[in-house]
């Protein structure tokens, strides 16, 4: 018996699409979703970004979300703000790992966001970032970090990105 194995980091055959979907709960969302956007594209690392809601596009969602892995996305990010159940069902329809994104678009600033997102019943997981920008950035670099795992050069440009931000840390002593 022959057995194939795929070189790593290869897509499967007729998958040349997004190993990234970057999801969203409003279109007002956007401007936190961004870094998480612009992180994958400086990694080179193909993505998507869509709006969908789980409480307003629940059928679009549960398409979305359907053929997301026949498609050959590896690594969902799914922010939302209020109650943020996005990333939650998202992950109840699909055996792609899913980073969640809380968002500050609330009265409560993404607490409400963070507690909805981060403690979901044991069983089905979201990986939870930082509320805001910050979980955003994040959430491309651990996408970024486990597609590096079987990708050497992602794996490179990785770890230049890492020498670039030690780079900008200020060594010396600061003219005030
Ligand atoms: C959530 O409600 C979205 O993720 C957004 O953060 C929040 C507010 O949405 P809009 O009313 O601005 O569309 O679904």
């Amino acid at each position: 018996m022959v057995t194939r194995t795929r070189k790593a980091g290869a897509k499967p055959p007729g998958t040349a699409g997004p190993r990234v979907a970057v999801l969203m709960g409003s279109k007002s969302d956007l401007e936190v979703m961004r870094p998480a956007a612009q992180m994958l594209a400086k990694l080179g690392i193909p993505y998507e970004v869509r709006v969908i809601s789980a409480h307003r596009t629940p059928d679009r969602l549960r398409e979305y979300v359907g053929e997301i892995e026949r498609r050959g996305v590896d690594v969902i990010i799914a922010g939302a703000g209020g109650a943020a159940h996005l990333a939650g069902v998202v992950a109840a329809l699909t055996l792609v790992p899913v980073l969640g994104v809380p968002i500050d678009s609330s009265a409560l600033h993404g607490l409400d966001a963070l507690l909805a997102t981060v403690q979901m019943p044991g069983g089905i997981p979201v990986g939870t970032l930082a509320i805001g920008k910050a979980g955003a950035t994040n959430a491309a670099l651990l996408a970024a970090a486990f597609l590096a795992r079987h990708d050497p050069d992602l794996r490179e440009r990785l770890g230049q990105h890492r020498k670039e931000q030690a780079n900008a840390v200020p060594e010396g002593p600061l003219e005030l």
